[in-house]
């Protein structure tokens, strides 16, 4: 067992490596390059309320939303953090329609990075807690040739590290390799990521639920018999519920993550595929709540195990606390089977 006092991030990094005997070495400089753009994005997000930087560019992004400068900043932040380094191959945005590719001028890599660079960015004007996401894979296209639209389009089981960092009352990055999730709290008088989170382990049931019911009216008929029945009143199973939605992914997802909790953003009658984005939002959140013993799905498929076909593509997710998460899904099910029933006893 490592001395985790002092423990830095770059330091659990190596460590973590050096576990795997052949590793060359690219995984951590990547690792350590993300750190550094988050650092610096960290440092913007905070200055935020005193220079000039919030509002809007007057552009919008490939989903039609308004860009917000600091949005723009996160992005450009990123790619010029993590395009030379030579350990990746190509990279894909929120912010950016097409793929992102490694400049001709520089070496490219094996692996391959999708990032939302600032997730909940409506909140931004509020001081609400806003996030990056990230998740890499290993690349599927030849080495040493430009990364493709293929390595991109993974499913999320292929990830071989995913995390987020929270821009909140401190700067936290948790980052999972597939063993463990750990949580690293942004130390600003010294500027190191230092282990603040070992080993983080989601509850298997919590008592908080998170979703927007302001889209009650829309939604599945499971979903809402589930969501009243958080709030019927029964000790036995520690109903009611509290309801927490703050409204911005990785800040609601981290409070669940370390409370107990279910997140939701469900598919609803005007949004069929629900809000969030598969590749940069919903497979790396599956792949670090999966991580810490939570369960990630659509409300029928593991979130993990769905076969992209576009970047920007959306699902809905069910994400957080085992026990939870199996429930929604039964109470979504059994309506199913109500439903079928009644459709043919109709047609008999
Ligand atoms: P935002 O629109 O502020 O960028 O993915 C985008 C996201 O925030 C998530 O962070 C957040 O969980 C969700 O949308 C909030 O959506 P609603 O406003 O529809 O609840």
């Amino acid at each position: 067992m490592p001395n985790t006092q002092f423990m830095t991030l770059a330091r659990h990094i190596i460590e973590g490596e050096r576990m795997h005997p052949g590793a060359t070495g690219e995984l951590s400089k990547l690792l350590h390059d993300l750190s550094l753009a988050a650092k610096i994005i960290s440092l913007e997000v905070n200055k935020a309320g005193l220079v000039d930087i919030i509002g809007f560019t007057g552009n919008h992004n490939v989903h039609g939303e308004q860009v917000k400068k600091l949005d723009v900043f996160a992005h450009d932040t990123m790619i010029q953090a993590l395009d030379h380094g030579g350990h990746l191959a190509v990279m894909a945005s929120e912010e950016s329609e097409d793929i992102v590719p490694i400049p001709t001028r520089f070496k490219v890599g094996k692996y391959v990075l999708l990032f939302d660079p600032l997730d909940g960015s409506s909140n931004i004007d509020a001081n609400i807690s806003i996030g990056t996401i990230f998740s890499i894979y290993r690349r599927v296209s030849p080495d040493g040739q430009p990364g493709t639209i293929e390595d991109c389009l993974q499913p999320g089981y292929k990830q071989i590290v995913a995390g987020y960092v929270v821009y909140g009352s401190s700067t936290i990055l948790v980052y999972s390799a597939g063993h463990g999730v750990h949580g690293f709290t942004l130390d600003p008088s010294f500027g190191e990521f230092l282990l603040s989170h070992q080993d983080i382990r989601i509850p298997k049931k919590s008592k908080i639920y998170s979703i927007n019911e302001g889209n009650y009216l829309y939604w599945h008929p499971g979903l809402k018999k589930y969501i009243k029945y958080l709030q019927e009143e029964d000790k036995a199973s520690e109903r009611p519920y509290s309801s927490r939605y703050i409204g911005s992914m990785v800040a609601d997802i981290h409070r669940n993550l370390l409370y107990g909790g279910i997140f939701m953003y469900p598919a609803d009658s005007r949004h069929p595929k629900g809000k969030l984005r598969l590749m940069y939002e919903c497979n790396p959140m599956a792949f670090l709540i999966e991580a810490a013993g939570g369960r990630a799905t659509d409300g029928k498929k593991r979130i993990l195990e769905l076969q992209p076909q576009e970047i920007h593509e959306r699902t809905p997710i069910f994400i957080g606390s085992e026990e939870d998460v199996k429930q929604v899904e039964e109470f979504m099910a059994r309506e199913e089977v109500a439903e079928e029933v009644l459709v043919n006893n109709k047609k008999s």
